[in-house]
């Protein structure tokens, strides 16, 4: 492959400190150099995974820098702590958090100046897929970074795709059809830089488990995985981890 494959398990507001102890000896036993596996557990729990090994991420970051924004959580910090990565516009932030293009776009503007890496969730809802919008959606998604930073921004980044109407809920995107999504991806951008988008990892997320990661894996520009429920068992994200060699 040219890029390398990365799995990443994202708990959402779940995980303890005995998860993070099982996971990370079930991660530490399947770790390969052929592949990044990164965990992205709830904030109180980012320097215990940290601790046990496992690459860490947060689930999202303030656009702010340090001051008066209670509840938040700076980005700084979290590079100080040892993490290594953060999702940024996850389609839950974006539809319950009221977060908008432009918003990510500086959530992930400020990942980069700490050196974080930004992974950028994109995709686009049931309705917009059914109403054939889904190219549409995620090219202004991705846009509203380019505007902001120009492409080369999207050189230390990742990009997750997702569809909403995949996460969750049991459906998943076919290989085919999630492929599609990923080839449109990398092509637009790299009509603007080619190196670039041939360097870049693009995840496919919504619905993944260890029955389906095998074949999804298997596409020419699918990169690797954003997995939600099924991080949450050992068994289960070992084996999509396993599936991704
Ligand atoms: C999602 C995915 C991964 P799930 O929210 O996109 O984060 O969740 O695998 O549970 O569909």
């Amino acid at each position: 492959a040219i890029r390398k494959a990365m799995v990443a398990g994202n708990w959402k507001m779940n995980g303890s400190l005995e998860l993070v102890k099982q996971m990370s000896d079930a991660i530490n036993d399947v770790k390969s150099q052929e592949m990044d596996i990164v965990l992205f557990p709830p904030f109180p729990l980012v320097p215990a995974m940290i601790a046990s090994g496992v690459s860490t991420g947060a689930q999202t970051v303030s656009e702010n820098t340090p001051g008066a924004f209670t509840g938040e959580v700076d980005g700084q910090l979290l590079k100080d702590l040892g993490a290594t990565y953060v999702l940024v516009g996850h389609s839950e932030r974006r539809s319950i958090y009221n977060e908008s293009n432009e918003t990510v776009a500086e959530k992930f503007a400020r990942a980069q100046e700490v050196g974080l890496t930004p992974i950028l969730c994109v995709g686009e809802s049931e309705s917009e897929q059914e109403n054939g919008q889904t190219e549409q959606v995620v090219a202004a998604q991705i846009d509203a970074v380019i505007e902001k930073l120009g492409v080369a921004a999207l050189k230390d980044s990742v990009i997750a795709y997702e569809p909403v109407w995949a996460i969750g809920t049991g459906k998943t995107a076919s290989p085919e059809q999630a492929q599609t999504v990923h080839k449109f991806i990398r092509d637009k951008i790299a009509a603007l830089d080619s190196t670039l988008a041939q360097g870049l990892s693009i995840l496919y997320g919504g619905s993944v488990n260890e029955k389906n990661s095998e074949l999804l894996f298997a596409q020419t520009d699918i990169d690797g995985g954003l997995i939600g429920g099924a991080s949450l068992k050992a068994e289960s994200f070992t084996a999509i981890c396993n599936s991704a060699k």
